[in-house]
């Protein structure tokens, strides 16, 4: 295992939707001992304390929820992501999804800036694939990825410096998606696995794939878990609950993989509501997915075999 720098960053973005508590998401990750279990793994953990959002001059619109503060929350990580990037791996402890509307774009720029292709693994109930234009809701988290993709209908947010092929997108996890998003991601060509996909062939097959398509291209990986990509019942923490998600285990072999294939670069943690928590369980296993992904396992696997 080799040791990595790990930047923690607090992004206590809950702009993105009704329903506050995803701002206390940075301290309860703290509390369930995320920077201890990275330590415990051998990694240098800096904990880069708690981002705020830049101010910008923009009046509040009707139908979308808090789009002044998101805006100035993307452009404050988008900044911050970036130059994280020279300094180490960047975990954005959230905050609700719309901190991936600086996170992506910001470790994309890093990665255009190295000549290297950004891919990212979404592993979410939601394809979060709406624009400004298309969201019924008005809330701001179900569109990162569709900003991060360089999809037009984003006025006022800035200008993507370097948009995401839409094909080195991968989501898993999914069974609620609106229509204007199932049309907009598959005339995209991301790449997907909804729930059904992972009941008949496993989550090994699909991530396997997208995995071995990083590697062959020499990309960095971001990878952005939503607590909802989880099962309810075993991480109720979250606002926007789906039946029917990822098992505890279906969540760590998919940290594990990410782990074995040595490509993750940057990773969010988001939607956490310690509001909504029972005894801290969502947080600490969101702590415990997290440190799978950088290392943790019961023994060591003699290959490192991917399909
Ligand atoms: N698609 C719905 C909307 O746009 C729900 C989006 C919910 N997003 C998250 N993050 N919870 O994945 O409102
Ligand atoms: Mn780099
Ligand atoms: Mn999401
Ligand atoms: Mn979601």
């Amino acid at each position: 295992m080799s040791a990595k720098t790990i930047l923690l960053v607090g992004a206590p973005v809950d702009s993105g939707k009704r329903g506050a508590g995803c701002l206390m998401g940075p301290d309860a990750y703290r509390s369930a001992r995320l920077p201890g279990a990275l330590r415990d793994l051998g990694h240098d953990v800096v904990d880069l304390g708690n981002l705020t959002p830049e101010a910008v001059d923009l009046p509040a619109h009707p139908h979308l929820y808090s789009l002044p503060e998101t805006v100035g929350w993307t452009q404050a990580l988008i900044r911050e992501a970036e130059a994280a990037m020279t300094r180490g791996l960047p975990i954005f402890m959230g905050g609700d999804h719309a901190l991936s509307l600086g996170t992506v774009p910001g470790v994309a720029a890093h990665a255009a800036r190295e000549g290297r292709p950004q891919f990212v693994l979404w592993l979410d109930a939601h394809a979060d694939f709406h624009t400004l234009k298309t969201t019924e809701s008005g809330n701001l988290h179900g569109t990162p990825l569709a900003y991060a993709t360089g999809r037009d209908g984003f006025e006022g947010f800035p200008e993507v410096a370097a948009p995401v092929a839409p094909e080195n997108v991968c989501i898993i996890g999914l069974r609620s998606v609106d229509g204007p998003e199932r049309d907009a991601i598959d005339a995209a060509g991301v790449a997907r696995a909804d729930m059904r996909d992972i009941d008949e062939d496993g989550i090994r097959k699909p991530l396997a794939a997208f995995l071995n398509r990083v590697a062959e291209a020499g990309g960095a990986l971001h990878v952005s878990l939503d607590v909802d990509f989880l099962d309810p019942a075993v991480a109720p923490a979250v606002g926007t609950t789906v039946p029917g998600g990822a098992t505890v285990r279906e969540g760590h072999l998919a940290m594990e993989m990410i782990h074995d294939s040595g490509l993750m670069t940057s990773l969010d943690l988001v939607e956490l509501n310690p509001m909504l928590d029972e005894r801290g369980r969502t947080a600490q296993l969101m702590v415990d997915l997290a440190a799978s992904a950088l290392g943790r396992r019961v023994f060591d696997r003699p290959t490192q075999r991917m399909l």
